[in-house]
C-alpha cells in the first residue's frame, strides 16, 4: 500500500456557550479543535494565562477523577482578528501590532502552532440569508446578489453604490425591495451587518456607514501596502515562535460596499505570499471562499502554493443567478473536492519527503446544511453538529478512498 498520512481532522469550537460539546466533537472523530478567545477585545494581547486556561479546557477532562485526556488537542486558533487601525493604516497601528506579536509569542509559548485570521475590511464573512430552504429540507447559508444590492442601494443608501450592480440587479432588487415586509428588511439587515459566529463585530445602519467612511480613499493598492506593513512586522516574530499563519480568503471573494478586498484570487495570493518568503506566512484553502469565483483554480492553487498551505477550510459552494451562491453539501456543488484533497496529500507527501515537521495539514470540514434534529435546536449558522458530522464523514471518507486508490488526480 502507498504510503501517506492523513490529514488531521478538526473542528471549529465556539467555545463554552457552543450548543455543540467537546464530547460531541470527539465522538464526531475529530482530534484537533479550533478555536478563540473570543472574548478577548480585538487588538488587546492574548496573554499566557489564557491562553492556558483555555486549553486545558480542551484538553483535559476535569469531570472525571483523576482529570483524563479527552483526545483533543488545540490544534489551531480562528482567529486573532485584526484592529481596524492595522488595516487603515492609522499611526496608531504600531501599537496594535506591537500587541499583536506578543499575542503570536504566546500562542507559541503554549504550543500551539496555526493561526487562522482575515484581512477583510469591515466585515468578516457576509451571507443575505441564513436559512436557506434547500429541495431535501435543509437549511443552508446564501448569498443572493439581488438581496445584496436591496441591502446596499436601497436600505443603506450607500453612494455610488449602484454603479456595483447590473441594470438586471438594480431593477430586480428595487422590484424585491418594495414588496419586502419590514420584518423581512430588518432581518436582512440583521444578517448583513450584525456580525455572524466568529465575525468581527456587529454594527447599526449609522455605525456601519461611519466604518465605511474611514476607507475612503484606501485603494487595492494602499490596502496591500497596509498587509504588507503587518507582515513585514509580524512574520519574523510568528517564524521565531514555531507559529504558522494562514490568511483566510475575502468570503465572498468580490467587493462588498465599495471596500477593497486583497485576498480573493490566486493573483493576491501570490502577492501576500510574495512580501515574507517564509513557511510562517502562509494561507488557508478556504474551498468554498476560493471557489466562489469560476476563475479561481483551486487545485492549481494548491499545487502552486502548497508548501505555504497552513490550514483547509473544506466545503462547497454553488453558484445562481448573478453572482450569488449557497452552501452545497460537502461533495457536490462547484468545488472539486476529489482532486483538492488529492492535491493537498501529494502535499503532504512533498513535506514527508522534505522532513518537514508540519507534514499534516490541519482541516475542518466547514459550513455544513441544518439538518435532521438540529433543525429544531438553536445552534451556530452553519456550524450545527449533525450537518457539520456529515461533511467531516464524506470528507474522510473520500480521503481515505483517494489514498488506497494512489493519491491520483482524475
Ligand atoms: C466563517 C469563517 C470566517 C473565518 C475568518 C477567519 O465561517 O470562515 O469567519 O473564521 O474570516 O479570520
Amino acid at each position: 500500500m502507498v504510503y501517506a498520512s492523513t490529514m488531521e481532522q478538526t473542528w471549529r469550537w465556539y467555545g463554552p456557550s457552543d450548543p455543540v460539546t467537546l464530547t460531541d466533537i470527539r465522538q464526531a472523530g475529530a482530534t484537533g479543535i479550533v478555536n478563540a478567545l473570543h472574548e478577548i477585545p480585538i487588538g488587546e494581547v492574548w496573554t499566557v494565562e489564557d491562553l492556558e486556561k483555555r486549553k486545558r479546557l480542551i484538553e483535559w477532562d476535569f469531570s472525571s477523577n483523576p482529570p483524563r485526556k479527552r483526545g483533543l488537542r488545540w490544534s489551531v486558533i480562528e482567529s486573532i482578528p485584526i484592529h481596524e487601525d492595522i488595516k487603515l493604516g492609522k499611526p496608531t497601528r504600531d501599537k496594535w501590532i506591537e500587541n499583536y506579536k506578543k499575542s503570536l509569542q504566546n500562542v507559541g509559548w503554549v504550543g500551539i502552532d496555526t493561526v487562522c485570521y482575515n484581512f477583510m475590511p469591515v466585515v468578516d464573512w457576509t451571507r443575505t440569508n441564513l436559512e436557506l430552504v434547500l429541495d431535501d429540507g435543509a437549511r443552508a447559508l446564501c448569498f443572493d446578489m439581488i438581496d445584496f444590492c436591496v441591502f446596499d442601494v436601497f436600505m443603506l443608501k450607500r453612494k455610488d453604490a449602484q454603479k456595483d450592480f447590473s441594470d438586471k440587479v438594480l431593477e430586480i432588487a428595487h422590484q424585491r425591495y418594495e414588496s419586502m415586509s419590514d420584518e423581512n428588511r430588518y432581518m436582512l439587515q440583521k444578517n448583513i451587518i450584525a456580525g455572524l459566529p466568529g465575525g468581527q463585530e456587529g454594527y447599526t445602519l449609522e455605525q456601519f456607514q461611519a466604518k465605511l467612511d474611514e476607507y475612503k480613499g484606501i485603494d487595492k493598492e494602499k490596502y496591500r501596502e497596509n498587509l504588507a506593513y503587518f507582515l513585514r512586522e509580524i512574520i519574523p516574530v510568528a517564524e521565531a515562535s514555531g507559529v504558522r499563519m494562514a490568511i483566510h480568503p475575502d468570503d465572498p471573494p468580490i467587493p462588498l460596499f465599495g471596500l477593497p478586498r486583497i485576498v480573493s484570487t490566486e493573483n493576491d495570493l501570490a502577492f501576500l505570499l510574495n512580501v515574507v518568503d517564509s513557511i510562517s506566512n502562509g494561507f488557508t484553502m478556504c474551498t468554498g471562499s476560493y471557489g466562489v469565483r469560476p476563475d479561481n483554480d483551486l487545485v492549481g492553487m494548491i499545487e502552486r502554493y502548497g508548501s505555504k498551505l497552513n490550514f483547509a477550510h473544506l466545503r462547497s459552494t454553488q453558484r445562481f443567478g448573478e453572482g450569488s451562491f449557497h452552501e452545497a453539501s460537502h461533495l457536490r456543488g462547484d468545488v472539486d473536492m476529489y482532486n483538492v484533497i488529492v492535491a493537498i496529500l501529494k502535499e503532504q507527501k512533498k513535506r514527508h519527503s522534505a522532513h518537514r515537521r508540519d507534514e499534516i495539514i490541519p482541516m475542518r470540514a466547514d459550513h455544513g446544511h441544518t439538518i435532521l434534529d438540529d433543525l429544531k435546536k438553536k445552534t451556530n449558522p452553519g456550524y450545527s453538529a449533525i450537518g457539520l458530522l456529515r461533511g467531516m464523514a464524506e470528507l474522510r471518507g473520500l480521503e481515505l478512498g483517494i489514498i488506497r486508490s494512489g493519491i491520483k488526480k482524475r
